[in-house]
């Protein structure tokens, strides 16, 4: 293996690019006509334009992919995360045209994407599972049963599904024969398969997923990711370890994502989602076989390159992990830096990057796809950057978050950044007292930029709106009770520069 198409962009495509290098491998970058001058494109030893910045036409296009890979001499394929990663029909297509693909094999993305089949495996193989049943099509009566056998509150979900999509929860067996059918009509649509799956459903869990690493030879599991600080299925804040999760249950959730693995075949890195109730139960949902947007986190706990291990594992070659080594040290936090706006309903807001500065220092990481002049557009997902901080402890990772925080500046665009900080400061949180509802009970962590937040920004925002006003550079600011969001925008604009 000397060359990889990375079947990706933004900052997975960049993360990827740098493990390329470091493993002495070339990199091949792709870009839409969106990402012409992408800081992920400078990066790769070359990189080639494969369409539109319509995904369709571009980053999910199998045919576009493959092109360039032979244009380019490739001889293996990286898809990242989203787009394609987890088609097995894309695995397939790479290693038909006899490259080789830097994931899992082709059958067990597809195991694992069947989610009625992974969980008849993962039962079989001792892992477990919520307690479901499946529902013959059009069945009502046999699902009616099943429900009552379960017991209510329970979920109905979609088979081909994941993420999300095509789920509800029933609270009564009157309500039952909706939900399948809307659930049916969603997994339909969204997955052009409309089998449904019924679950006990798990009250105010934590989501808690497990590090998995597998070469020819040996699976092994790097610790646990504490993820519940989500806002509709997407994650905004992840860390590693978990502040619930003991030494003993994290050999033992271990051990479960590890025979997970094992029963479908499993090699590369993957992770293995869990419900954890607040007694310390677990239960497998699903298998990402992907690299994930959060596996920093581990990577600073566990000193494990997750990326060049997938390369290595990819051209044959045996892991780097000696078992010793394999208890997390310290601390992890990341936060996702997103341009939804909190002022809009967390819609994504669109811009130039007018100004931007990175925080630094000891224990600070910044993953990022975007650069100081860059546009924002609508064509792709809203994350923009992941700051992860490491430290000797939770408490003192929460620290030295809240000063990365402090000294990162992102203007001309809305981003989520007050949450973030409104989080880290939030007495729950700091505690460890999470679960996957806290934002939906926590509007209060939600709202937009107000007094409080980003205190100094502000005070020399309100400065520098007097100065330039007695310049009559711009019009006066007017009091409007509250400080608004615009006074930190034009401080992190103009006043930090
Ligand atoms: C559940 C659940 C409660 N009980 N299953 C959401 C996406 C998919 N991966 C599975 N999901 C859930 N399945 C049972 N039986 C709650 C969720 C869920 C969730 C899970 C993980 C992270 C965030 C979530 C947000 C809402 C619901």
């Amino acid at each position: 293996m000397k060359r990889v198409l990375i079947a990706n962009r933004g900052e997975i495509a960049l993360r990827i690019i740098r493990a390329c290098h470091e493993e002495g491998l070339e990199a091949v970058a792709v870009y839409s006509a969106a990402d012409r001058s992408a800081p992920y494109v400078r990066a790769a030893h070359r990189a080639l334009p494969i369409g539109p910045a319509a995904p369709s036409q571009s980053y999910l296009s199998i045919d576009r992919l493959l092109a360039a890979a032979r244009e380019a001499e490739a001889d293996a394929v990286h898809p990242g995360y989203g787009f394609l990663a987890e088609r097995a029909a894309f695995a397939e297509a790479v290693e038909r045209a006899g490259l080789i693909f830097v994931g899992p094999p082709a059958s067990a993305i597809a195991a694992m994407g069947d989610k009625t089949e992974a969980r008849r495996r993962m039962e079989e193989a001792g892992v477990p599972i919520v307690p479901g049943s499946s529902v013959p099509a059009g069945d009502l009566t046999a699902a009616r049963d099943a429900a009552d056998k379960l017991g209510y509150p329970i979920m109905v979900k979609a088979a081909a599904g994941g993420g999300g999509k095509g789920m509800r929860v029933v609270d009564r067996a009157e309500a039952l024969k909706g939900a399948l059918e809307a659930a049916g009509s969603e997994a339909l649509k969204a997955f052009g398969d409309p089998t449904v799956y019924l679950e006990k459903f798990i009250e105010r869990p934590r989501h808690i997923e497990i590090q998995v690493l597998a070469d020819r030879e040996c699976t092994v599991h790097l610790g646990e990711r504490e993820c519940s600080i989500q806002r509709r299925h997407q994650k905004l804040v992840e860390e590693a370890p978990s502040p619930v999760v003991s030494p003993e249950l994290r050999e033992r959730m271990g051990s479960a994502a590890v025979a997970a693995a094992q029963a479908v075949n499993y090699r590369s890195a993957g992770t293995c989602e869990f419900l954890v109730t607040a007694d310390g139960s677990f239960y497998f949902l699903e298998m990402n076989t992907r690299i994930q947007v959060e596996h920093p986190v581990t990577e600073l706990v566990y000193g494990v390159d997750l990326v060049r291990e997938q390369l290595r594992i990819a051209a044959g070659e045996r892991m780097r992990i000696p078992s010793s080594r394999l208890q997390p040290r310290g601390w992890a936090i990341e936060c996702r830096i997103t341009s939804e706006d909190p002022a809009n309903n967390f819609l994504p807001s669109t811009g130039r990057i007018e100004y931007l500065r990175v925080p630094a220092g000891p224990g600070i990481r910044w993953d990022s796809g975007v650069d100081v002049g860059d546009e924002v557009t609508l064509h792709y997902d809203s994350l923009l950057a992941k700051l992860i901080v490491w430290a000797p402890d939770r408490a003192q990772a929460l620290a030295r978050m809240n000063q990365a925080l402090e000294e990162l500046v992102m203007a001309g665009i809305a981003t989520n950044q007050a949450f973030h900080r409104r989080l880290m400061n939030d007495p729950a949180f700091r505690r460890g007292e999470m679960d996957i509802q806290l934002l939906e009970r926590r509007h209060d962590l939600l709202l937009p930029l107000q007094s409080g937040d980003q205190i100094y920004e502000l005070a020399i925002a309100a400065a520098l709106a007097e100065a330039e006003a007695r310049q009559s550079r711009v019009p006066a600011v007017t009091a409007r009770g509250e400080l608004q969001s615009e006074w930190a925008r034009l401080a992190r604009s103009e006043g930090l520069r």
